[in-house]
């Protein structure tokens, strides 16, 4: 099956009771069992939801993975992948990532004994040399979040799997529908579903696709044990969201395209960090891992000067201040104050997260209208 063939119906049957094309919404909280231990496979909702199973196996298709498992949230699903770790284990991780997957790391793992390394891994060569023994996670977003830095997940894999090294790979920018990381060597998926998968702006999640049956098991019984479940109601929102995922991400990427391109001549920008732009330092790896650019890209404005960034945030009309990203309404954000704002300052700029970069999420609205909204706003 093709990729808008599988997100409209891998994993997906009628309702065997009604026939209702529509996957039902299981507002459970238990099963009825015959007698004890004897049930249809279902005995209670935190274990067990036939709307998160559709929903969760229509995920694995999409990644072209076995297993697919879903989270309370994208940070419950991060929760989940470090909780397979121990007091000791060391994990090197992107130095470009949502703020809040820092923040997990730091904050909290950290404080239970694991070991955490940030580097830009856009440049595989930084990786060997920080590999001990005690290794046993690599963790990248590519593109990375907000400075849509590429990773060759490839060349990465190369180098994980001769020392056994789980390589995760959060897929939240590109979606499934551009980049299929288990195919390209990475053991482990993971998305905020909350975005393009969601697609809607209306849900909070988070799954891991994988294929290995033994980790897959562990994380299913994280799952259950640590209860970061997603609600039935929201598992039939984002089965309802994939079946355009294609759709919309065509149109995210013509849409983000031709703003890269227009923010790239205008007199007042400076920077354009978008991987469908030639001058991208990751462009041609970009079109060798994933099918198109994406719909997100972030920019700077000469000078640098933080009120005539504030000013152009605060000036637009269609694109809506806000954080999060993926849905069909273009939004813009400030990562430094808002969805980096939990990585030290120093950390940022170290990193080359500026203060006055702007990111944007370039939704599904009228090019004719994104363009005029930017015009308007960087005067
Ligand atoms: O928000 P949540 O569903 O818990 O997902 C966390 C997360 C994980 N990974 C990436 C790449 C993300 O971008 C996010 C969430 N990001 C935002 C809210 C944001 O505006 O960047």
């Amino acid at each position: 099956m093709k990729f808008g063939t599988k997100a409209i119906h891998a994993g997906i049957e009628p309702d065997p009771t009604t026939g209702a094309i529509m996957t039902p919404i299981y507002q459970t909280s238990t099963y009825v069992q015959e007698s004890p231990g004897k049930h249809k496979g279902y005995e209670y909702a935190r274990t067990q939801n036939p709307t998160r199973t559709v929903l969760q196996n229509n995920l694995a298709a999409l990644e072209n993975g076995k297993h697919g498992i879903c989270y309370s949230s994208g940070l419950g699903a991060t929760d989940a992948i470090l909780k397979l770790f121990k007091p000791g284990d060391e994990i090197i991780a992107s130095n470009d990532l949502y703020g809040g997957t820092y923040r997990i790391m730091v904050r909290v793992f950290q404080e239970f004994g694991l070991k955490f390394t940030f580097v830009d891994l856009s440049n595989p060569v930084n990786l060997e040399s920080l590999i001990t023994p005690a290794t046993k996670m690599v963790w990248i977003e590519t593109p990375t979040n907000p400075l849509l830095r590429l990773v060759d997940i490839e060349a990465i894999a190369a180098i994980t799997k001769p020392h056994n090294i789980q390589l995760v790979v959060d897929n939240t920018f590109a979606s499934p529908y551009l980049q299929n990381p288990l195919d390209l060597g990475a053991d482990i998926v993971m998305h905020s579903v909350t975005k393009y998968l969601g697609g809607h702006s209306d849900t909070v999640m988070g799954a891991i696709i994988l294929n290995d049956d033994e980790t897959a098991q562990r994380l299913a019984f994280i799952q259950n044990a640590c209860g970061a479940v997603p609600g039935p109601q929201d598992c039939f929102l984002v089965l309802r969201g994939i079946k355009t995922l294609h759709i919309r991400m065509q149109r995210h990427c013509e849409n983000a395209i031709k703003v890269a391109q227009y923010l790239q001549q205008h007199p007042k920008v400076s920077k354009v960090y978008y991987p469908g732009l030639e001058s991208h330092p990751g462009h041609e790896l970009a079109k060798k891992q994933m099918r198109s650019f994406g719909g997100m890209l972030s920019f700077e404005l000469k000078g640098d000067s933080m009120p005539e960034a504030v000013h152009v945030m605060e000036s637009f009309n269609v694109f809506s201040l806000a954080e999060s990203l993926g849905g069909v309404e273009s939004l813009c954000t400030h990562p430094a104050s808002m969805t980096h704002a939990s990585i030290p300052k120093e950390e940022r700029l170290k990193n080359g997260l500026k203060d006055t970069l702007i990111r944007l999420s370039v939704g599904i609205e009228d090019i004719e209208d994104l363009i005029q909204d930017l015009e308007q706003a960087i005067n």
